[in-house]
């Protein structure tokens, strides 16, 4: 079957929509580092409808920072690929024309500082996942002796790591006399572009105290909210685009109608209206940020470790079940909602319900076990902040304690049928000499989750309240399956 390119954007069949621009003959603007699923339907989406409403030197080139699988996708196809915006009530085919073409940063490295220095370039871009940033526990702080820091601190001509090659393109532009750049990290961090920002700078003063006056009057890292579910494409999603659009697409991304992105208003130079396609420009992320990784993200790992473990394979298949939904509903209400600090007016119970629709779409199967993954990474982010917040107010903590005790449950590896499962997790070699040391002993294992400094600080370690709560739920679900607790507890 031929592949999707721009020779035969012109014979696609009626089913889809094709881009309204000619692709070539915009230039690149953007470079964006980590181009998976997410970024094709978020970033690269936007910056298509932006093409298409106004055209500019806005197109994008895509760095994979480990494998070539989406390089080898993408660049046969001319970097066009297929958005399928899909719901119950049925899906839309959009080909993309905002992608340029794609380099493999571990083949050529200085290619991928050379991209970064182009002169039309004015924007960095990242989906790099929170284990990219390479921060010291919940800190925000350079993580100096990472494995990867350690490296591209010896070897800034051919760094590995996102920041690394951020800061040795700033060290050429500033060699250059070149001007800089705004970086716009897109990952789910609270605080994304401080914590960027405090990351890049640690890192960059390391390498030369210049360097670090430079990026300070030079580059900005405005904090951003991106949110769109984009679960895992499987061989049937590209068999479903190939029939549609007659021809072989490898690089289809599925997603839902909704998406939303809040940009701090705070750039180094030019750069492209995401405002006149729907972004909002703001001048504090923080309220936003805060709602969507504590009503969104934290609800959505609970879903996955609770879900997962209850035998639900999907987020719908799992919040169909009444009583997860009944968890789900009053972890919002009252753990979650009483955790934030929303501008006057803002109609949370309005972003619950459609956070909930959106949960239930059955158009979009998303997998418990992919939000399972990195949950050492994740917790941190999605559901402390809250767990604090309500441990200082005397506040309920049934729910969240539920979420992170059917983490570390979800951590052995095995399910309640015995079924085992790899945990996907750049810890999970500790968690099984955890596990190991702590053969079935619920307190042995709380007490060697709560050291793990990189997730739980001291202070939350050492809090009796809370260890009381999770060693009450790790006992619970080592003698009662999920589905028992559930209907205990939170029956409808
Ligand atoms: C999910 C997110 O996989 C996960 O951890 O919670 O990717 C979620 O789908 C997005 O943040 C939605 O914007």
């Amino acid at each position: 079957m031929t592949r999707l390119s721009f020779k035969n954007l012109g014979s696609l069949s009626a089913g889809s929509l094709v881009p309204s621009f000619i692709p070539k003959d915009h230039k690149i603007g953007i470079v964006h580092l980590g181009i998976g699923a997410f970024h094709r339907s978020h970033q690269a989406w936007y910056t298509h409808k932006l093409l298409e409403l106004q055209g500019g030197d806005w197109r994008i080139q895509g760095i994979s920072l480990r494998s070539a699988q989406v390089r080898d996708t993408l660049n046969p196809q001319d970097g066009l690929y297929t958005v399928v915006v899909s719901s119950s009530e049925g899906k839309i085919y959009h080909i993309l024309g905002s992608v340029d073409n794609v380099l493999v940063a571990p083949e050529n490295p200085q290619a991928v500082i050379t991209a970064l220095c182009q002169k039309s370039v004015h924007v960095v871009t990242l989906t790099i996942t929170e284990k990219g940033y390479c921060l010291k526990g919940n800190t925000g702080e350079l993580d100096e002796d990472h494995q990867s820091i350690v490296h591209d601190l010896k070897n800034l001509d051919c760094p590995k790591s996102a920041l690394g090659f951020l800061v040795a393109a700033c060290q050429r532009r500033m060699q250059a006399n070149m001007r800089g750049f705004t970086v716009i990290s897109c990952d789910n961090l609270a605080g994304n572009g401080a914590k960027l920002k405090t990351a890049i700078t640690m890192f960059a003063d390391l390498v030369d105290p210049k360097l670090k006056n430079w990026l300070q009057s030079n580059v900005t890292f405005p904090s951003t909210m991106v949110d769109r579910i984009v679960p895992a494409s499987t061989p049937e999603d590209m068999a479903d685009v190939q029939s549609v659009i007659g021809f072989e697409d490898q690089a289809c991304v599925m997603t839902e109608p909704f998406s939303q992105w809040v940009i701090e208003n705070k750039f180094a130079g030019p750069v492209p209206h995401w405002e006149k396609v729907g972004a909002n420009l703001v001048a504090d992320v923080g309220p936003f940020e805060e709602m969507k990784l504590r009503l969104l993200n934290a609800t959505h790992s609970t879903i996955a470790y609770v879900g997962s473990l209850a035998g639900y394979t999907t987020v719908a298949d799992a919040i169909a079940d009444k009583n997860l939904r009944s968890l789900i509903d009053h972890m919002m209400a009252d753990e979650l909602a009483p955790t934030l600090s929303m501008p006057e007016g803002f109609d949370t119970k309005a972003y619950i319900e459609s956070l909930l629709r959106r949960f239930t779409n059955r158009g979009l199967p998303h997998k418990t076990r992919q939000i399972a993954m990195d949950g050492s990474q994740k917790i941190p982010q999605r559901m402390l902040p809250a767990l604090r917040h309500q441990l200082m107010q005397g506040g309920s903590i049934d729910c969240l304690t539920f979420g992170i005790a059917c983490w570390i449950r979800y951590c052995e590896g095995v399910g309640e049928n015995g079924e085992v499962y790899s945990v996907d997790d750049p810890m999970a070699a500790e968690f099984q000499t955890i596990n190991g040391a702590a053969k079935g002993d619920a307190e042995t294992r709380l007490e060697k989750f709560l050291s793990m400094k990189d997730v739980f600080d001291e202070k939350l370690a050492s809090n009796t309240v809370l260890k009381e709560k999770l060693l009450f739920w790790l006992k619970e679900l080592s003698e009662k399956k999920v589905r028992s607790i559930l209907a205990q507890h939170w029956k409808v």
